[in-house]
């Protein structure tokens, strides 16, 4: 314990934290594949000097509201810290108390004092058809406020863009096959209107928790991180679902699970979509590290930029 205290002095003496460890801790280990590990004090030592003064704007256009769902059902690290020691989150229509024009002055106000150095979350599509008319996110001066115009206004003042959510980041659901409102995602936005703000695509359906709070606290500590060709961080989707898939050697076998309540067997035959996607949620899985989609039913592909039209249909009978 007490050289633990040590080791901690001296990180904090040095830089609060190494990018080295940093990124080992954000991409897991033998040990830990959560980012639990965020929370270590001299993280935190790190993160509160720096990362408190940049705040996070997280707007919701066309979405479930899924996306801000999964980052508050976060268990490790617990919201809560994630809230108080990791981002300083000034707006969100989920969880903020001020609501109508106050909130919207909030969101207008911070973006003006902070410009350059606000991150804009993006939660769901951007419905672009009939002058934005589709997304209503508030009012200021009696004058209604699309998503277009927030998009729009505060998408060029912002120090970096994250497009959280399948929706967000390439159009998702709400652009799917007979969508009326021209829903569209932030980077496709951003070209369109000649916006060079940078943008991180978190894609998933909703996204893991650990990669939307991993990936905003390497961008606001060590700035973009390396994207792959439909920009998502190669921290968290750099590797191929059924490359990694326990059930590889179920596939390689002709070993195929007839039902999804088959506890062995690999699931290409019902649909899964493990050899066209890329995410680590084989090793990182999800409620709290409980289980997968794999593990009782089938990968959709939730994280791949034809989602879901090009993944349908989800689940196909053996
Ligand atoms: Fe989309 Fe977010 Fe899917 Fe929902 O709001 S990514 S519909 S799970 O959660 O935008
Ligand atoms: Fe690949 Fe899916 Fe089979 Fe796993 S269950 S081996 S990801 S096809
Ligand atoms: Fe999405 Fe597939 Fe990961 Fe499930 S296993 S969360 S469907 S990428």
């Amino acid at each position: 314990m007490k050289d633990e205290q040590q080791l901690l002095e001296n990180q904090q003496e040095e830089t609060g934290v190494s990018r080295r460890s940093f990124l080992k801790t954000v991409t897991g280990t033998a040990a830990g594949i959560g980012i639990s590990q965020v929370l270590n004090p001299a993280l935190i030592y790190a993160l509160e000097k720096g990362l408190k003064k940049h705040p996070v704007l997280w707007i919701q256009g066309q979405g479930c509201t899924g996306c801000s769902v999964t980052l508050l059902n976060s268990t490790s690290p617990p919201i809560a810290d994630i809230l108080l020691k990791i981002i300083s989150l000034q707006f969100n229509p989920t969880v903020q108390v001020s609501e109508g024009e106050m909130a919207m002055e909030n969101l207008y106000g911070i973006a003006e004092e902070y410009e350059g150095r606000f991150s804009l979350v993006v939660e769901g599509a951007i419905p672009v058809a009939e002058n934005g008319k589709y997304c209503i996110v508030g009012e200021m001066d009696h004058k209604e406020i699309s998503m277009v115009d927030v998009m729009k206004q505060l998408g060029p003042k912002a120090g970096s863009v994250l497009a959280v959510g399948t929706c967000a980041a390439y159009g998702g659901i709400p652009a799917a096959q007979g969508n009326i409102t021209g829903a569209t995602g932030v980077m496709d936005f951003f070209k369109a209107e000649g916006i060079k703000t940078p943008v991180v695509n978190i894609p998933g359906c909703p996204p893991h928790p650990d990669w939307i709070v991993g990936s905003l606290v390497y961008l606001l500590k060590d700035g973009i991180p390396k994207l792959d060709g439909v920009g998502r961080p190669t921290l968290f989707y750099g590797e191929n679902i059924h490359d990694n898939c326990p059930r590889v050697p179920m596939y390689d076998e002709g070993e195929l699970s007839n039902t999804l309540s088959d506890p062995k067997g690999c699931r290409v035959d019902l649909g899964c979509k493990g050899p066209e996607t890329y995410a680590d949620c084989y090793k990182r899985k999800w409620n709290g590290g409980l289980n997968w989609c794999v593990d009782n039913a089938v990968c959709i592909g939730c994280v791949e930029p034809h989602f879901p039209d090009g993944v349908s249909p989800f689940y196909e009978p053996a």
